[in-house]
């Protein structure tokens, strides 16, 4: 992968500008530092490898050089898109997501920020904003996907099984192809932010529906129930034990052994 073969791959695609780092700490902090400056929107960071990649709670994603994809997109929301800033995971997400399908893998969305191929996770997604005053300006997606076998960290270093698009397909595959595959499905369903018809695509390809779960919420316990499916600004609902529906704002969902 290079700076001139990612923008010609990508040359059809309408995309701001594109940096593209052999190595770098985090495609997500080369992007908040470009979006708060002069970054067009749909701008784009590559890194074949990133040393310091990060997740959710600052807890590490591996990005191992020649294997994965890890690339931050640069969002300018418009006045029209603000008020649905939360479902930029689930855009992201489906974005990743759909390709995998259309490849003849059943990929799932683990809520919120989760790609998974036979209940492994293949991908994350961490956004993050750019506020100015107390308005969003930019929001950053960061995306990572295990491509090629290599990509795959040890299971000793994960909280969940992951595995790569090669192991699922049996055959390695173009990290080039499944980027552009992936901002294309972006370009397509980002006009569709607002709608009814994203958020039903986005609960058709979410992950453990109708079984139970248990959501970790961070510092403030858990709480368990049957995944019935997504709020209108993309938080979890969950039928709990009592019957009751129960919304879900930030947490880690698991399957409930023996549930
Ligand atoms: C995520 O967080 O899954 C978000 C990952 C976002 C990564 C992209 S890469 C481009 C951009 N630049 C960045 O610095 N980040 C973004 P979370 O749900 O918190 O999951 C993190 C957990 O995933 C870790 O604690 C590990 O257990 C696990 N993990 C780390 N690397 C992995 C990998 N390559 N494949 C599967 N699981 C991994």
């Amino acid at each position: 992968m290079n700076q001139n073969e990612l923008k010609k791959s990508l040359a059809k695609l309408p995309l701001g500008e594109i940096k593209y780092f052999d190595s770098t700490g985090s495609t997500n902090d080369e992007a908040l530092a470009w979006a708060a400056g002069d970054a067009k929107d749909m701008s784009l960071v590559v890194a074949d490898e990133q040393t310091a990649g990060r997740g959710r709670l600052d807890r590490k994603w591996f990005t191992p050089p020649g294997t994965a994809l890890a690339f931050s997109l640069i969002l300018r929301p418009t006045p029209n898109e603000k008020p649905y800033l939360s479902r930029i995971v689930g855009l992201a997400a489906l974005s990743v997501a759909e390709p995998l399908v259309r490849r003849g893998l059943s990929a799932r969305i683990k809520w919120p920020n989760d790609v998974l191929l036979n209940e492994c996770k293949v991908a994350g997604i961490l956004t993050e904003s750019v506020w100015s005053g107390d308005q969003v300006d930019c929001v950053v997606i960061g995306i990572g996907v295990n491509i090629l076998k290599g990509s795959t960290p040890l299971q000793a270093r994960l909280e969940f099984p992951a595995t790569s698009l090669e192991d699922a397909l049996g055959q390695p595959v173009e990290r080039v192809e499944v980027l552009r595959d992936i901002l294309a499905a972006l370009v397509s369903l980002r006009p569709q932010l607002h709608t009814d018809k994203l958020m039903t695509k986005w609960e058709e390809l979410l992950a453990y529906r109708g079984r139970q779960v248990q959501v970790e919420t961070g510092g403030h316990g858990s709480i368990t129930g049957m995944v019935t499916g997504l709020e209108r600004d993309g938080s979890l609902q969950l039928r709990a034990e009592d019957g009751k529906l129960r919304t879900v704002r930030f947490g880690d969902v698991r399957l409930r052994p023996f549930a």
